[in-house]
């Protein structure tokens, strides 16, 4: 141990640790911009974290050993002097335009003391939008390179590097153009930008513009007709936190309040989709289980699905479908046929709910509220766009968005009473909610899965080996003796990566034979699955992800229905609807809840 004085107080902590670290014990903040409680390095980059050790060296911070007896001063005249010289450089290099920056309000250099008032030289205003799911706005960049660290060394996809030299260094795709990269638009480097040099592509100015327009018209007779809004599970956990309440609180019921204060004619639950997508994934695996155990063919008219090989790898996760496509096109075929829940949604709004009310498919607007930035790019691929009709899903806007939206329209969701969603499309069960931590998809689809195929409920629902932060995580479970001739105790061995790097080595083991075969293995591009989003809120508390994720777990143990198939809205779309979609896995429900990814 070592025992080092910081401004005069005292504090024993291993030797090596930084002295940042050692600050933060005391309750001493030393502000800092390129490091990240949740990024593996501590680059040193952005020199705002100056501190001046005995012998009147300045050494950054987060990147300084202490060693014992250090005595360190973080309040020194000479401190002072040369954090408001590197302040002042930061903002000779980034524009003045705080007005119109998406993320002004909650950005970490704004927040820095010393920031507003002062010099900022050039006066350069915001560079020109494009039209990528993250636009790069060089001109804003302090450097600090979060980003780079964590697209390669968090995400393993090396897609950005620094580029080009002194004021004009920033990050930069490493190809060519961002089409030609590798980037599967997960957006962990925008939620690890402190400023707004790399955001998600904002929609929600077009959001409000389709609302005002509604308001002006009346109800149902705007622009776009009928508003309707989805909301993704993970949402709900970290909305609150956005607009200032502590990470992990659950804000359900005031979240569909402010929609309805928001305007939208109807709020549903993505939930609902989640529960439907485990309807169809949890057919489509036993299809696929039956066929590889020798059981029985594909149904004449199941689309093929059945006659997909295994392991079959959960689909529902943009990021990781376009890994797929852009690195591991090999997979294409393991690949579920379903169709994400948000697009699930999308198309039974859109035909079904559509059809109820008499309404045409593009006489409904559609806003998906997501803690993802890549499924932005999901409700635009051409699958998801019907001839004539239009997208399933008009528009997507990330929690962060969500939170801006409602700052602008001053709706103080902390302090609305609760309102429940509006039904049938509202109805989610816990299983559908546990899809936004990683694990989650692999635990709903074993609660439906196993049922099916053992015709008995699992003995224990939680699915504790496949819960958690670690990047990769397996299980088995094994059928009962009493289940239908053939399946009697077989193995149902299931694997589940958390973060897209982490998929990489699972899929190394696998390849190289290190890990056992599985039947079914999920992926989520982000670490920690939806709750640690690219679109979610940004946070330095390195126990955000497990609050929020407890957060998602504590609302599927309260609920009263935990697995997908007991949801009483999806048995009525299968057999009050039989005309609608028929049973699971059947053909209309493969034209309307299923895809094929092609490259
Ligand atoms: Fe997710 Fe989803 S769980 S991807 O993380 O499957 O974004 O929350 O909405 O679609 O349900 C995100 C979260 C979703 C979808 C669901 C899945
Ligand atoms: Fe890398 Fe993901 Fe950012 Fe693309 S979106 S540059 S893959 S971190």
């Amino acid at each position: 141990m070592a025992t080092i004085h910081i401004n005069g107080h005292t504090v024993s902590v291993p030797e090596g640790t930084s002295i940042l670290t050692a600050a933060t014990q005391l309750g001493i903040h030393i502000p800092t911009l390129c490091t990240h409680p949740r990024l593996p390095t501590t680059p040193g980059t952005c020199r705002l974290c100056l501190v001046e050790v005995a012998g009147g060296a300045l050494k950054p911070a987060c990147a300084t050993p202490v060693c014992h007896g250090l005595e360190v001063t973080t309040d020194s005249p000479q401190v002072k002097d040369s954090i408001r010289g590197v302040l002042a450089l930061l903002k000779a290099n980034h524009p003045a335009d705080c007005m119109t920056c998406d993320v002004s309000g909650r950005c970490e250099f704004q927040a820095r003391p010393g920031f507003w008032g002062g010099a900022w030289a050039g006066q350069r205003m915001a560079c020109p939008r494009q039209r990528p799911m993250l636009p790069m706005l060089g001109c804003r960049c302090l450097k600090c390179g979060r980003c780079v660290t964590a697209c390669g060394l968090v995400q393993e996809m090396d897609v950005l590097g620094m580029k080009g030299r002194s004021r004009e260094r920033h990050p930069a795709v490493l190809t060519e153009a961002m089409d030609l990269s590798k980037c599967i638009s997960c957006g962990q480097c925008a939620v690890m930008c402190p400023v707004g040099a790399i955001t998600e592509r904002a929609e929600w100015r077009e959001v409000e513009d389709q609302l005002d327009a509604k308001r002006k018209a009346g109800r149902g007779a705007g622009r776009a007709g009928l508003m309707v809004c989805v909301t993704a599970p993970a949402v709900r956990v970290a909305i609150g936190e956005e607009l200032g309440l502590a990470p992990g609180t659950i804000t359900t019921g005031q979240m569909v309040a402010a929609q309805r204060q928001l305007g939208f004619d109807y709020v549903f639950d993505v939930n609902f989709g989640a529960d439907l997508t485990i309807m169809e994934e949890g057919t489509e695996l036993l299809q696929r289980l039956r066929h590889a155990w020798g059981l029985d063919l594909p149904a004449e008219g199941s689309g093929g699905a059945g006659a997909g090989p295994l392991p079959m790898f959960t689909s529902c996760c943009p990021g990781w479908v376009t890994a797929c496509e852009k690195s591991f096109p090999e997979l294409l075929p393991h690949l579920s046929t379903c169709k994400s829940p948000q697009q699930m949604m999308g198309a039974v709004v859109k035909s079904h709910f559509a059809a109820k009310l008499g309404k045409r498919a593009q006489d409904i607007c559609l806003v998906s509220v997501m803690p993802c930035t890549a499924k932005k790019y999901e409700a635009e691929r051409g699958e998801m766009v019907r001839e004539g009709e239009g997208p399933d899903v008009d528009y997507v806007i990330t929690t962060r968005e969500f939170g801006r939206l409602l700052r602008e329209r001053h709706i103080p969701l902390a302090s609305l009473p609760e309102s429940a969603f509006d039904n049938p499309l509202g109805e989610g069960s816990g299983a559908g909610v546990i899809f936004g931590n990683t694990g989650g998809v692999m635990e709903a689809a074993l609660r439906t899965a196993y049922e099916l195929a053992a015709g008995q409920p699992l003995p224990k629902l939680e699915e504790e080996a496949i819960r958690g932060l670690r990047g990769i995580k397996q299980a088995t479970v094994t059928l009962p003796p009493t289940a239908p001739a053939g399946m009697a105790s077989r193995q149902l061995r299931v694997a589940v990566a958390s973060g897209i790097g982490q998929a990489r080595h699972l899929l190394e083991r696998m390849h190289t034979g290190h890990s056992p075969h599985f039947d079914f293995v999920e992926v989520m591009a982000c670490p920690g699955g939806c709750v640690g989003g690219g679109g979610q809120p940004k946070s330095a508390d390195p126990l955000v992800l497990l609050k929020r994720m407890g957060a998602v777990y504590s609302i599927d143990e309260r609920s009263a229905i935990r697995k997908s198939h007991e949801n009483p809205s999806i048995q009525k779309l299968y057999k009050a609807c039989a005309e609608f979609l028929g049973e699971p896995g059947g053909s209309l429900s493969h034209q309307l809840l299923h895809t094929t990814y092609i490259n």
